[in-house]
């Protein structure tokens, strides 16, 4: 029995009050996430049941195992999204290249995602997650591999969904930030979470503790004062982590170290999608020197150092590194 009733559905808010003038096209861009989500959330919850766990055995441009799922994740997102008739480019975590979307491309938007993020919870029913970041093609712009190179802070819009207890997808532009829970008996999204701001309070820190060893100095100083000032949460997928602490208040640090001097989150589409919802939610994204969403990528693939989370808290964090 659906339980949407008075609520606005995705569809309807991002055809109204969503769109201004010059995003033509974003509703269909988004449609196209949310339709991919939904047959990815199936997939991932029928999972066991259909053999569709473990690895193809493929290694993907990152060095990393691909997960059956990532990799069907990866399909049908490019499918729906090309399927748009709006999406002009599309880089993906699982595809070494970008994707040129043929044909004719009205408007143009580039979408940059993490398919499925967390792989390595996938089997083991933990919350997981997809993430994108969404460009506007520039003007009169033929699409070729650097039209994706672009700063996040050029970003229109960006969306993430959890699978988790339940599935939400929160969406960002320049002027809001909203969360949808999908109604499974309907197939759709409807609003739940109107205006997200981060809290004030921040009760959580999310980092992995098992890479203190290979801080340096100042970084450990850094994690320190999180550690003895707020309550450790870490779920070891990003989009999880994150959705938690955007929700409740709290702070995400995967820093740099002696083993991942650039870190290990993807700058294209992890930390820019992300540092896009925070900023729009009143909080903050950094590398601990620069403001991620003002960093001028030379990869499509390349990794960043992140903190993220509330505002005087990733301030803090980041003149501690500096030797504040
Ligand atoms: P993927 O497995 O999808 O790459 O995601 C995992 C991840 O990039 C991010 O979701 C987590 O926050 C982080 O890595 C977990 O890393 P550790 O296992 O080193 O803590």
């Amino acid at each position: 029995m659906s339980a949407i009733g008075h609520r606005t559905t995705l569809q309807e808010y991002v055809t109204s009050e969503w769109l201004d003038q010059t995003d033509d096209g974003l509703d269909a861009v988004i449609m196209a996430i949310a339709d991919g989500s939904i047959e990815v959330q199936h997939q991932v919850r029928q999972a066991a049941l259909a053999d569709a766990l473990g690895s193809t055995g493929e290694t993907n441009v990152q060095g990393e195992i691909v997960q059956r799922l990532d990799q069907a994740s990866s399909d049908i997102f490019v499918e729906t999204l090309s399927a748009s008739g709006h999406v002009a480019a599309i880089g993906c975590e699982e595809i070494e290249k970008p994707v040129i979307v043929e044909g004719e491309v009205a408007d143009g938007y580039i979408v940059l995602m993490d398919p499925l993020d967390g792989s390595s919870n996938i089997d083991v029913a933990v919350s997981i997650g997809s993430i994108f970041g969404i460009w506007k093609r520039r003007p009169g712009e033929t699409v070729n591999d650097r039209s994706l190179l672009r700063p996040g802070n050029e970003q229109v819009a960006a969306a993430y969904v959890v699978y988790g207890s339940s599935t939400v997808l929160v969406l960002a532009n320049r002027t809001s930030v909203c969360g949808f829970t999908l109604d499974t008996a309907l197939g759709a999204y409807a609003m739940t979470h109107p205006d997200i701001r981060i809290p004030e309070e921040c009760p959580y820190y999310s980092t992995n503790e098992g890479n203190n060893k290979v801080l340096d100095e100042p970084t450990k100083r850094a994690v320190a004062v999180l550690r003895n000032k707020y309550s450790q949460r870490y779920v070891g997928s990003l989009v999880a982590d994150f959705h938690r602490n955007l929700l409740k208040g709290g702070i995400f640090a995967y820093p740099a170290d002696q083993n991942r001097k650039d870190g290990r989150l993807r700058l294209m589409y992890e930390a820019n999608p992300l540092g896009f919802v925070a900023e729009q939610a009143g909080g903050a994204a950094s590398t601990g020197y620069l403001r991620i969403l003002d960093i001028v990528p030379e990869q499509l693939h390349q990794r960043t150092p992140l903190i993220l989370g509330n505002k005087d808290v990733v301030e803090e964090m980041v003149s501690v590194i500096n030797g504040g």
